[in-house]
C-alpha cells in the first residue's frame, strides 16, 4: 500500500515536472541523501538546470581528465537520457572538471561547488574527480532504468561539497573460490561498489573447494583444480587475460583489485592438481569426490586428493617441509604480481588448523619473503600475526583482536573486517534465505553502528589501514544473490571507512538509504529491504 501511494505521489510529481519545466521541486542540498555522508556541505538558495544544453568542460590537462569525462558523460546518460557534449570551452551550463592541487589537501578529495550557471568539480587527482563525480549523481533527481527523465530538464540543488576519505582502504572481498562469478559479473559489482567510493576489491581466488586464476607454470590447477565447486559442479576460472581485463576496468573506476592465494590452509583445489604438494591430507569423506584423471588423459597421481564439495574448513595444508612447495608459491606469487598493479598481495593465513604452529610461523615467512621480492606487500587474516612480520604487512582482523594487536605490536597496520559487524555473507535475521549466522545475524543498523576504532583499546585510529567488508559465497550463487546480501550494507560500510565518525548517525543514514532505494529499485538491483528502513 505504502509502495503504490509513493508511486502515485512520484507520478504526480513527473507530471507536474514536465508540464510545468522549471517549477520542479528542488531538494536542497542540506537535505540530501548523500552515501557515504560528506565532511561538509553548504547549501545555498537555487538550482542548476541539467539539460540537453550542458556541456561536460575539461579546464586542464584533457589526457587526464578524458576517461572520467567519459564515465561522467555515460553516467548522466545513464540516469537522464541525456546525451551531453564533451570539450574544452567553458560556457554558461557547464559541468567542469578541473585538476586543481588546492582543491584539497587530501591526495583523494575534491571539491563540488554548484552555482545557478555552473557546476565545478576540482580535486588534486583524477580520482577525487571521480569521487565528486559520484556525489554529483546522488544529487540527479532521476534514478535510470524506469525511471529515466525523458531528455527534460534536472534541477540540481546549489551549494558546496568539500570531502575526503577517512581511511585510504575501503574494500570488499568476493569469495570466486566456494562458487564462480564471471567477468561480466565481477565488472557489474565494480561499477555497484565504485558508486559508494570503494577503493578496493579484494578477490579470493583460491580454497578448497576451487582454484580460479590460471597459472601457467603449473597449468593442472585450473583444468583440475578450477573444475568443482560448493556443492559439487563445473566451477570456472579466470584466465590470465580474464584477470588483465578485470584488472583494467577496476582502474577504470579507481579501484585497485588485491589478489589472495589462500595458504598453507584451504588448498585442497591445488592438492587436487599436484600431489606432491599434499603432506598426506585427505577430504572430509562425505563431501569427497573423486577425481577421474584418465578421462583428461592424465597418469594417476596417488597423493592428489579428490573434490571438496562441502563448506567444510580447516582440513587442508601445503607440506610445509617440501622445498617444491615454495617453488609452487614462488611461480603463483610471481605470475599474479605480474598482473597486478595494486601493492598488495594477499596470502589468506587463515585457518590452517591441520598445519603445526612450528610449520605455519617458518611458511608465513617464506611467503611473505616472497611477495616482497615480486615488489608487493604482504595482506594475510589475522593469524598470519604469529609469524614475525614486516612493518608493511598488513593484518586483516576478522575474529581475533589479540591477533591483530600482535600485529600492532609488530609495527604492522590492520585491515578491519570484524566477522560480527562486516561480514556480507552473514545472515540479516534467521529467516533470510542465504548466507550463515556463525559470527551473527546483521541486520542493516548493526552493520551501521560500529566503529574502527572503538573496538579494542589497542587498536587505534593510526593502526588502521581501512575498512573491508567480505563476501563469502558457500551459500551465493548467482549475481542477484550477491546484490541481496550486499545491499545495503555495504552502503553501511562505505560510510564507515569514508566518513569522519562524528558525521555519521545512524538515524540520518537510515532516512538517506532510502533515496538510494529508489534508485536500486529504479535500476533493477536485488536489495534487502530491512525493516528498519522506511522504504
Ligand atoms: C571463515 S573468514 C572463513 C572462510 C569462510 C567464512 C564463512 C575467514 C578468514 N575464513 O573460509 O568462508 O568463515 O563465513
Amino acid at each position: 500500500m505504502k509502495q503504490l501511494k509513493n508511486m502515485l505521489f512520484m507520478t504526480a510529481l513527473a507530471i507536474l515536472g514536465f508540464s510545468c519545466g522549471k517549477k520542479q521541486e528542488v531538494i536542497p542540498l542540506d537535505k540530501h541523501s548523500i552515501i557515504p555522508i560528506p565532511v561538509s556541505v553548504a547549501p545555498e538558495a537555487g538550482s542548476f538546470t541539467l539539460s540537453s544544453k550542458t556541456a561536460i568542460v575539461l579546464s586542464s590537462d584533457p589526457s587526464q581528465l578524458e576517461p572520467v569525462a567519459e564515465y561522467l558523460k555515460s553516467a548522466l546518460g545513464n540516469l537522464t537520457g541525456l546525451n551531453l557534449s564533451i570539450g574544452q570551452e567553458e560556457k554558461d551550463n557547464s559541468i567542469i572538471l578541473s585538476l586543481d592541487a588546492g582543491a584539497s589537501p587530501h591526495e583523494e578529495g575534491y571539491s563540488l561547488s554548484i552555482s545557478d550557471k555552473k557546476i565545478l568539480i576540482a580535486a588534486p587527482a583524477p580520482e577525487g574527480l571521480f569521487y565528486g563525480i559520484q556525489t554529483l549523481k546522488q544529487l540527479v533527481p532521476a534514478h535510470g532504468g524506469s525511471s529515466k527523465g525523458s531528455g527534460n530538464q534536472f534541477l540540481i540543488p546549489t551549494g558546496t561539497v568539500q570531502d575526503h576519505p577517512e581511511y585510504a582502504y575501503r574494500g570488499m572481498m568476493l569469495d570466486v573460490a566456494r562458487h564462480f562469478f564471471s567477468v561480466e559479473d565481477v565488472k557489474k559489482l565494480i561499477d555497484q561498489i565504485a558508486v559508494y567510493k570503494i577503493n578496493h576489491l579484494h578477490l579470493h581466488l583460491s580454497d578448497d573447494q576451487g582454484w580460479r586464476i590460471e597459472i601457467k607454470s603449473w597449468p593442472l590447477l585450473t583444468t583440475i583444480g578450477g573444475a568443482n565447486q560448493v556443492g559439487g559442479g563445473e566451477g570456472g576460472f579466470y584466465t590470465q587475460e580474464d584477470y588483465k581485463e578485470i584488472v583494467r576496468y577496476a582502474q577504470s573506476r579507481f579501484i585497485t583489485i588485491v589478489p589472495e592465494i589462500d595458504m598453507p590452509g584451504h588448498t585442497n583445489s591445488a592438492l587436487n592438481a599436484y600431489g606432491i604438494l599434499n603432506p598426506g591430507i585427505t577430504v572430509p569423506e562425505k563431501t569427497a569426490v573423486p577425481i577421474d584423471r584418465k578421462a583428461l588423459g592424465l597418469e594417476e597421481d596417488p597423493k592428489a586428493t579428490p573434490y571438496h564439495t562441502g563448506i567444510e574448513v580447516g582440513f587442508s595444508t601445503f607440506d610445509t617441509n617440501n622445498p617444491v612447495t615454495y617453488q609452487f608459491i614462488d611461480d603463483v606469487i610471481r605470475e599474479i604480481s605480474e598482473m597486478t598493479p595494486g601493492p598488495y598481495f594477499h596470502i589468506g593465513g587463515d585457518e590452517s588448523h591441520v598445519t603445526a604452529m612450528e610449520d605455519y610461523i617458518p611458511f608465513i615467512e617464506k611467503a611473505q619473503a616472497i611477495v616482497s621480492k615480486y615488489g608487493k606487500k604482504t595482506l594475510g587474516w589475522d593469524e598470519v600475526a604469529h609469524a614475525k612480520l614486516l612493518p608493511t604487512s598488513v593484518a586483516q582482523y576478522w575474529a581475533k583482536a589479540e591477533n591483530a594487536i600482535l600485529a600492532i605490536e609488530q609495527g604492522s597496520q590492520v585491515l578491519m573486517s570484524p566477522a560480527v559487524k562486516a561480514y556480507l555473507d552473514m545472515q540479516y535475521d534467521s529467516t533470510t534465505h542465504l548466507g550463515l549466522h556463525w559470527a551473527a545475524y546483521i541486520e542493516l543498523d548493526q552493520a551501521y553502528n560500529w566503529d574502527p576504532t572503538e573496538l579494542e583499546a589497542q587498536i587505534r585510529r593510526e593502526n588502521i589501514l581501512g575498512v573491508e567488508a567480505p563476501l563469502w559465497t558457500e551459500t551465493i550463487i548467482t549475481f542477484e544473490d550477491i546484490e541481496y546480501m550486499v545491499f545495503p550494507r555495504l552502503a553501511a560500510i562505505a560510510e564507515i571507512a569514508w566518513s569522519p565518525k562524528n558525521a555519521r548517525n545512524w538515524e540520518d543514514f537510515r532516512r538517506r538509504i532510502v533515496w538510494h532505494g529508489q534508485r536500486w529499485e529504479a535500476q533493477g538491483k536485488n536489495f534487502y529491504r530491512s525493516p528498519k528502513v522506511e522504504w
